[in-house]
């Protein structure tokens, strides 16, 4: 049996996987995986279709035990995205929920397996000891230009960012991690689910975040809640008169934040409302978790806490050399090195190449201060062409050529704009091709979300007569913002 998981060894009488009332204990989870694991020996990737049940959980779990690395599909992506990511990373069988609806066209052509809850006849003989280097995920990651870039994340990356957190957060299989994320994301698949299974522990996911779900699952037994700062921003709305909501975050051991910054009256409200600080970590689809403010050290706010365990962080100015600071105030970039890391970009050697610094240092792209004690504090990031919404990393350039294909649109440009909800908000600035007769905000969104997931659809729109550029054509992005 892979070493991912050793509470699938001994399989203990408890619950593994809790999906609305659909419930897996650890013997089922066992059985149903490694019934699943002997019909995917054979295949050399396995794209899942990542719906939020218990049938994505079970396809990853199977196809790591069998050895297979697993490209997780958003089954919301639009049609130029999924195109991409199936030519990109080219799987060899789709794991599907049973009676999944219609699979769009992109997939035509790539047999389908369903996942089935209950056990086969018999169990497949174990699978002989797996490289560790071998990749266990490819992960689909927004870059500045150009379309997403498939994240190569071995086995060892994934164990090491799990144990290193379970370091940090005291996460044992006595917890109860309850959340509400997308299962194509390192945030929900990495941390939400492969976290608890290798813990030995339960996945309590609750189909769709909703502060109600969060209140009801808090009370029956979850223990700890992972979130991006736009589901905190919820419970902090909601949490506002709710007594009910407001014992069950309290009553939890912890509460963790990630994926984008936790702005500071959200943390201000629900520590007012509960009496309990959100403990925030950082990390990114290519290092999985940097760091982490620790459950056993002073609560802390405003900051992404310290180097988890085995994690080298450092601060480099704009030439790259280390800044040897703990003042809290010099700002440099984030690069970090480690166990933890991916391997590379899938078919992508010259973006990996230049992800790297010569001393085996990722850029981050994040810019951070650090203070006397270790502690990060992340103040923004190096591209204005990174967006990040709702959590989720979007690439101004992917958009760009989107709405550049738009017959309304002549010339295009995306930016952020910050908003209390998502955290920031996708603005695209259109030159109209008749002026008289701009596009319209509805006719933009309904355009990319045919392209694209509806995530990165443009929220607002500003019409300009043309794009401010520097002598080399260049679209001067601040000068917009
Ligand atoms: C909206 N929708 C449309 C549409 N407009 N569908 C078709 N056409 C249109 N024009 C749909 C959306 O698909 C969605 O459906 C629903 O309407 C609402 O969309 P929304 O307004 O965009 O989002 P919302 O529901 O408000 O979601 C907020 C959220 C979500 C916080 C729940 O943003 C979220 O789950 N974020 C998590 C991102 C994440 O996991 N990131 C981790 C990356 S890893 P539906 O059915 O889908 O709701 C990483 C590393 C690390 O960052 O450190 O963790
Ligand atoms: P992704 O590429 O989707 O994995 O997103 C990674 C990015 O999310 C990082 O580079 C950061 O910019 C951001 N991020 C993750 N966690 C945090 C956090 N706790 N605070 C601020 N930014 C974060």
């Amino acid at each position: 049996m892979s070493s991912l998981f050793p509470a699938l060894d001994n399989a203990p009488a408890k619950s593994a996987l809790h999906f609305g009332d659909q419930i897996l204990d650890y013997p089922t989870l066992r059985s149903v995986a490694l019934t699943l694991a002997g019909a995917l020996r054979d295949q050399s990737r396995v794209a899942v279709w990542a719906t939020p049940t218990p049938h994505t959980a079970v396809g990853v779990v199977a196809a790591l035990l069998a050895g297979v690395p697993v490209v997780p599909l958003n089954p919301k992506s639009g049609a130029r995205e999924l195109a991409h990511v199936v030519n990109d990373s080219e799987p060899s069988l789709l794991l599907t929920p049973p009676g999944a609806a219609e699979l769009p066209p992109e997939l035509a052509g790539l047999p389908v397996l369903e996942v089935a809850l209950d056990a086969g006849a018999e169990e497949p003989p174990a699978a002989s000891a797996i490289d560790p280097e071998q990749p266990a995920l490819v992960v689909y990651t927004s870059g500045t230009t150009g379309p997403p870039k498939g994240a190569l994340i071995s086995r060892r990356a994934v164990a090491a960012t799990l144990d290193a957190l379970a370091d940090a957060w005291g996460w044992t299989e006595r917890d109860v991690v309850v959340h509400g994320l997308p299962l194509f994301h390192v945030h929900g698949l990495v941390l939400g689910v492969l976290g608890p299974l290798r813990r030995g522990g339960t996945v309590r996911h609750l189909g769709r975040f909703s502060p109600d779900g969060v209140r009801q699952a808090l009370t029956s037994g979850g223990t700890v809640l992972f979130g991006v700062p736009t589901m905190y921003h919820r419970l902090a709305e909601a949490v506002d008169g709710d007594r009910a909501l407001a014992d069950a975050l309290a009553g939890a051991r912890l509460l963790v934040s990630g994926s984008a910054p936790l702005p500071l009256p959200d943390h201000e409200r629900l520590w007012q409302a509960t009496g309990r600080r959100v403990v925030e970590r950082y990390g990114m689809t290519e290092t999985l978790m940097n760091t982490s403010v620790r459950a056993d050290g002073p609560p802390a706010t405003g900051t992404v806490g310290v180097a988890l365990p085995g994690v080298e962080v450092r601060l480099v100015d704009d030439a790259g050399r280390p800044l040897d600071v703990g003042d809290g105030e010099t700002v440099g970039e984030i690069q970090v090195r480690g166990p933890n890391l991916f391997s590379g970009y899938l078919n992508r050697p010259e973006a990996t190449a230049e992800a790297f610094d010569a001393g085996g240092w990722f850029r981050t792209g994040d810019m951070a201060t650090r203070d006397s004690t270790g502690g990060y504090r992340i103040v923004g990031r190096r591209s204005t062409d990174l967006i990040k919404s709702g959590g989720y990393k979007i690439g101004a350039g992917e958009i760009e050529n989107v709405l550049l294909a738009h017959p309304g649109v002549a010339e295009a440009a995306v930016t952020a704009a910050p908003d209390p909800d998502l955290g920031e908000r996708v603005v695209a600035w259109v030159v109209p091709r008749d002026p008289a007769d701009p596009p319209t905000l509805e006719e933009l969104s309904d355009h990319v979300v045919g392209q694209l997931a509806a995530h990165k659809r443009p929220r607002e729109v500003r019409f300009l007569a043309a794009l401010p550029r520097n002598d080399l054509g260049k679209v001067l992005k601040r000068e917009l913002v």
